[in-house]
C-alpha cells in the first residue's frame, strides 16, 4: 500500500507552503494514518444472494466513501494509460485552440458541450469563484510552478466516455453498475463522466466544496439524495495528489466551508482525510461529501476516471443545476437518451472482456432494448454530455 515516494512527495508538497511547510507536512502525515485506520476499504463483495455485503454499505454511509481494491486488473490499465497518451496528443496546446501540437484537429475542437477545463498549473481556477454556482468557496493556496510548466494546462476533461473507449469500458463494469444499482435502485440514472488530471508539477487544486446544488433545501432530502461518484484510479491517489474528504460530511445538509476553513485556522480543514489507494483502485464518494483536493506539487500523477450515478427520483423532472451543461428540465426522453451510453458502456466492455458476465440494466429490460457498441453509437456520442444530469 504505501505509495512509491511517499515521503518524499510529502516533503516536496511541504516545500511548497512557506511558512505553513511545517503545518502541511503534519497535515499530510496525520491524514494519511487516519486515512489508512479507516473501516471502509477492500475488495468488492457480493453476499450468496448477489448483493453487496453489507457491512461495505454501512461502512459507505458512515464515512460517505468507500475504498474497493483492485478493481481494474492491469490488462484494462494498460488500455486507459495508452486513451490517455493518445488523448494528450489530441489536447490542443492553448485554451480555445483548434489545433494539437501536431496540426490535426485538436480533442473537442468540433464539439459544442464543454470539454476541457484549463488552469495555470497548480492554480485554483474554481476556489472563491462564481463559476459552477459558487460551490467552491474558499481559494486555497496556489504555489509557484517550476519555470519551465506551461502557461496553462487541461485538468477537467467533460464528456469523457466520447473520447475514450478504455474509459466506457469501466462505465459497463457489471459490478460498479451492480454496486450502482444497490445504492440507487435498479432504475439509477447517469449524472456524468469526467477525467480529473493532476500531473505532478502542474495538476490545479479544486478547492473545497461539496456537489450538489438542487436538492439542499428539498423535503425528500437525505444523505444520497445528490448521488455518488465512482472514482477508479489509474496510477493511485495520494494524501499529494489526492482527493481530501470530511468523513460523515454527506450526513449535514449544506456546509458553510467559510467557516469550517476559519474554525481550522487554515485551509487545512480539521477532521479530513485523503482518499489513498493503489492503481486500479475505485473510490466511491457521496456527493455531498466536503471535499477537494490541493494543487498536485508532489511527483506522482494522479489521473481519475470519474462516473457518477443518481436515484431516477432525483433527476426526473428536474431543472438541472446547470454546473456542467446548460441547465434543462430532465424529462424521461432525455434520462433514456442520457442512459444509452449505460448500454454503449456495457456492450463495448462484453466486446473487450468476453469472459465476463454482462451487467443487465433494468430499464432496458423493461422498455425492450438493446445497444451495440460500432461506428455508429461512437458517433451518436458526440455532445452526449449536453445531456449531462447536473444537479
Ligand atoms: O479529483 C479531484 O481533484 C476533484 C474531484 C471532485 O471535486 C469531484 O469529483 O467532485
Amino acid at each position: 500500500m504505501p505509495q512509491p515516494h511517499y515521503r518524499d512527495c510529502i516533503e516536496a508538497c511541504a516545500a511548497h507552503y512557506g511558512d505553513d511547510a511545517a503545518a502541511m507536512r503534519a497535515y499530510l502525515l496525520e491524514g494519511h494514518d487516519r486515512a489508512m485506520q479507516l473501516d471502509n476499504r477492500g475488495p468488492i463483495v457480493f453476499d450468496s444472494n448477489g448483493n453487496l455485503e453489507p457491512s461495505i454499505l454501512e461502512a459507505y454511509r458512515k464515512y460517505g466513501f468507500y475504498v474497493f481494491t483492485g478493481v481494474l486488473n492491469s490488462d484494462e490499465l494498460q488500455d486507459i494509460e495508452a486513451d490517455l497518451a493518445a488523448l494528450k496528443k489530441r489536447f490542443p496546446v492553448n485554451p480555445g485552440d483548434k489545433v494539437a501540437a501536431d496540426g490535426t484537429p485538436a480533442l473537442g475542437a468540433d464539439c459544442t458541450a464543454p470539454t476541457l477545463v484549463w488552469s495555470k498549473p497548480l492554480g485554483d481556477p474554481l476556489g472563491g469563484s462564481s463559476l459552477a454556482n459558487g460551490r467552491h468557496q474558499v481559494k486555497l493556496h496556489e504555489p509557484k510552478a517550476a519555470d519551465d510548466a506551461p502557461e496553462m494546462a487541461p485538468f477537467i476533461l467533460l464528456g469523457s466516455l466520447q473520447f475514450s473507449e478504455a474509459c466506457l469500458r469501466v462505465y459497463g463494469h457489471p459490478q460498479l453498475l451492480k454496486i450502482a444499482e444497490e445504492v440507487n435502485g435498479k432504475d439509477f440514472a447517469p449524472f456524468n463522466e469526467t477525467l480529473f488530471i493532476k500531473e505532478p508539477g502542474i495538476g490545479a487544486a479544486v478547492s473545497w466544496h461539496q456537489d450538489g446544488t438542487t436538492h439542499w433545501n428539498s423535503d425528500r432530502f437525505d444523505e444520497d439524495i445528490h448521488g455518488f461518484n465512482f472514482m477508479a484510479q489509474v496510477y493511485g491517489s495520494t494524501a499529494v495528489n489526492g482527493v481530501w474528504v470530511l468523513p460523515g460530511s454527506h450526513k449535514l445538509g449544506k456546509v458553510d466551508i467559510t467557516e469550517l476553513v476559519t474554525a481550522s485556522g487554515s485551509e487545512r480543514i480539521q477532521g479530513t482525510v485523503p482518499l489513498v489507494c493503489d492503481a486500479g483502485d475505485v473510490i466511491m464518494c457521496n456527493r455531498q461529501l466536503v471535499h477537494g483536493s490541493f494543487a498536485n506539487t508532489g511527483f506522482e500523477p494522479r489521473i481519475t476516471v470519474n462516473m457518477g450515478f443518481h436515484r431516477r427520483s432525483s433527476v426526473l423532472d428536474v431543472m438541472g443545476a446547470g454546473t456542467h451543461n446548460d441547465a434543462q428540465v430532465f424529462d424521461d426522453a432525455l434520462i433514456a437518451k442520457r442512459s444509452e451510453v449505460i448500454g454503449y458502456g456495457i456492450d463495448a466492455r462484453r466486446q473487450r472482456f468476453p469472459e465476463e458476465t454482462p451487467y443487465v440494466y433494468q430499464p432496458f429490460l423493461e422498455r425492450g432494448l438493446d445497444y451495440t457498441w460500432n461506428e455508429a453509437a461512437k458517433s451518436s456520442l458526440h455532445d452526449y454530455n449536453a445531456l449531462d444530469l447536473s444537479i
